[in-house]
C-alpha cells in the first residue's frame, strides 16, 4: 500500500492532521495500535482554545462542539478560603475557552473520517517507521496477524508519550528536557452537576484541587496525591470528602456528589524532545512534548503542532516547496516552550511540593497575593490560559 502522509496514532493529533490534510486532496493513512473505542474510552483534556476550536471548524468537524460545548469566560482561583474570578474576556479583549471533553474531539474526528472514506488502520500492531532519513520512508505493521507494508512520502509521529516514532529516532539525535512532580492527579468523572458554573482552581494545605466539568450534567475533579498511590485506595467516598477539604466552606457545601464513571490517577511531567524533525519523519503532540494539565495545554499544543505541520505538508505538496518543513520544528517548539512555562508555572504556583521549605510555602502564598491584586499579573495568566497565538 503506499500514501503521501503516513500517520502513527489516532489521538487528537493524528485524526486532526488527517483531516485538514484529506480536506487538499493530500492522501493519508493512520495507523492506530488500538481499538476505536478503546481510544474512546479514555478521559484526558476538557477545555479547548479558541485556536483549537478554529482547526475543527476548518474540517467541519465542530458542529457538536458549538451545539454542546460550553463556551467560559473566566476560571476561578481558589486559596486561604477566598475564590478570586480571573476574567479572562476582559483581561484578553474578549476571548474565552471551550468546555468539551477531548473524548468528543476525538469521535467527531473519528466519525468525520469515516464518512470522508478516509483510511484509520485500528488495532495495528507492531507498527514501525523506518527510512526516515532517507527519501523512501515506509511504515511496517501487523493487522489480523499478518504483516503489512505502507510505503509513503512522510511519516507522521502522532502517537504520543509512549508511542513508537520518537522512540525510533537514535537517542543521540534528541535532546530530552524534563521535569517529574513528586506527585500525580487523582481525576473524577460523575454524572452530577459541576459545583460551579466556571472551573476551580484551589490551592489548599492539603493539596490542589481542580473542579471542572464536561456539561451542566456531568463534572470533573482531580485532587493532587501521591505519586505511589493506588486509584483502588480511593474509594468514591474518600474521594468526595478530600475534594470537599480542599474547598472552602460555601463551595463544599454547595458540591454534588455522585457514583463515579471513572477514576484514575495521572503522573504530571514537563516533557521535550528537540528537535520534532528527523528527515522525513515529524513529530506532533505528547509525541514530543508533555505538559502537566494544570494549564489544559496538552491537547491544546497538538492542536498547534498540526497546525504548523499541515501548513508545512500543504506547501511541500501542493507548492512543491520544503521551506515549510525546514522551519517546522523551530517554529512549533517556540510555541511549546511558552506553554510549557505556563504549565510548569501554574503547576508551581497551585501545588504542595512534599519537600517545600517554609520560605518557598510564603514565596507561593506571596505569588498568589500579588497575582490577584494585580490587573497585570492576572492579565498575563489570562492570555496564556486562553492560548497565545499560533
Ligand atoms: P494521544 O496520546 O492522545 O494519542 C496518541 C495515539 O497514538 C493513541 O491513540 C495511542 O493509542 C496511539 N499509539 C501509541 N503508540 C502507538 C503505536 N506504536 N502504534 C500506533 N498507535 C500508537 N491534557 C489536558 O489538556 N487536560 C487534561 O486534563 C489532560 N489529562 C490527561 C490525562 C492522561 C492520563 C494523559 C495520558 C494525558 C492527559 N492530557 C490532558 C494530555 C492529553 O490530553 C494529550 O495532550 C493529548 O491526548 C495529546 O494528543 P496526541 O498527541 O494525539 O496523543
Ligand atoms: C479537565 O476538565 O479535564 C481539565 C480542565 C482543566 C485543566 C485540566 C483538566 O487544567
Amino acid at each position: 500500500m503506499r500514501t503521501q502522509v503516513a500517520i502513527i496514532g489516532a489521538g487528537p493529533a493524528g485524526l486532526l492532521l488527517g483531516q485538514l490534510l484529506h480536506q487538499v486532496g493530500i492522501d493519508t493513512v493512520i495507523l492506530e495500535r488500538k481499538s476505536r473505542d478503546y481510544v474512546l474510552a479514555r478521559i484526558r483534556a476538557g477545555v479547548l482554545e479558541q485556536g483549537t476550536v478554529g482547526l475543527l471548524d476548518q474540517v467541519g468537524a465542530s458542529a457538536r462542539l458549538h451545539a454542546e460545548g460550553l463556551p467560559h469566560h473566566g476560571v476561578d482561583l481558589l486559596f486561604g478560603e477566598q475564590r478570586h474570578r480571573v476574567a479572562l474576556d476582559r483581561l484578553t479583549g474578549g476571548k474565552h475557552v471551550t468546555i468539551y471533553g477531548q473524548t468528543e474531539v476525538t469521535r467527531d474526528l473519528m466519525d468525520q473520517r469515516a464518512a470522508q472514506g478516509a483510511a484509520t488502520i485500528f488495532e495495528a500492531e507492531d507498527v514501525e517507521p523506518h527510512g526516515f532519513d532517507g527519501a523512501q520512508p515506509f511504515v511496517t505493521y501487523r493487522e489480523g496477524g499478518t504483516s503489512k507494508r505502507l510505503d509513503c512520502y512522510v511519516i507522521a509521529g502522532c502517537d504520543g508519550y509512549h508511542g513508537i516514532s520518537r522512540a525510533s529516532v537514535p537517542s543521540e539525535a534528541l535532546r530530552i528536557f524534563e521535569r517529574v512532580y513528586p506527585f500525580g492527579w487523582l481525576g473524577l468523572l460523575a454524572d452530577v452537576p459541576p459545583v460551579s458554573d466556571e472551573l476551580i482552581y484551589a490551592r489548599s494545605e492539603r493539596g490542589f484541587a481542580l473542579c471542572s466539568m464536561r456539561s451542566h450534567t456531568r463534572s470533573r475533579y482531580y485532587i493532587q496525591c501521591r505519586q505511589d498511590e493506588h486509584v483502588d485506595d480511593w474509594s468514591d467516598t474518600r474521594f468526595w470528602d478530600e475534594l470537599r477539604r480542599r474547598l472552602d466552606p460555601a463551595t463544599a457545601a454547595a458540591l454534588t456528589t455522585g457514583p463515579s464513571l471513572e477514576k484514575s490517577i495521572a503522573p504530571l511531567r514537563s516533557f521535550v524532545a528537540e528537535p520534532m524533525r528527523f528527515g522525513r519523519l515529524f513529530l506532533a503532540g505528547d509525541a514530543a512534548h508533555i505538559v502537566p494539565p494544570t494549564g489544559a495545554k496538552g491537547l491544546n499544543l497538538a492542536a498547534s503542532d498540526v497546525h504548523y505541520l499541515f501548513e508545512a505538508l500543504r506547501e511541500l505538496f501542493l507548492d512543491k516547496s520544503e521551506a515549510g518543513i525546514d522551519a517546522y520544528s523551530h517554529k512549533a517548539l517556540a510555541r511549546v516552550w511558552k506553554a510549557e512555562r505556563f504549565s510548569w508555572w501554574l503547576t508551581s504556583l497551585m501545588h504542595q511540593f512534599p519537600e517545600q521549605s517554609p520560605f518557598e510555602q510564603r514565596m507561593q502564598q506571596a505569588e498568589l497575593d500579588y497575582l490577584v491584586s494585580s490587573e497585570h499579573a492576572m492579565a498575563a495568566l489570562a492570555e496564556n490560559y486562553v492560548g497565545l497565538p499560533y
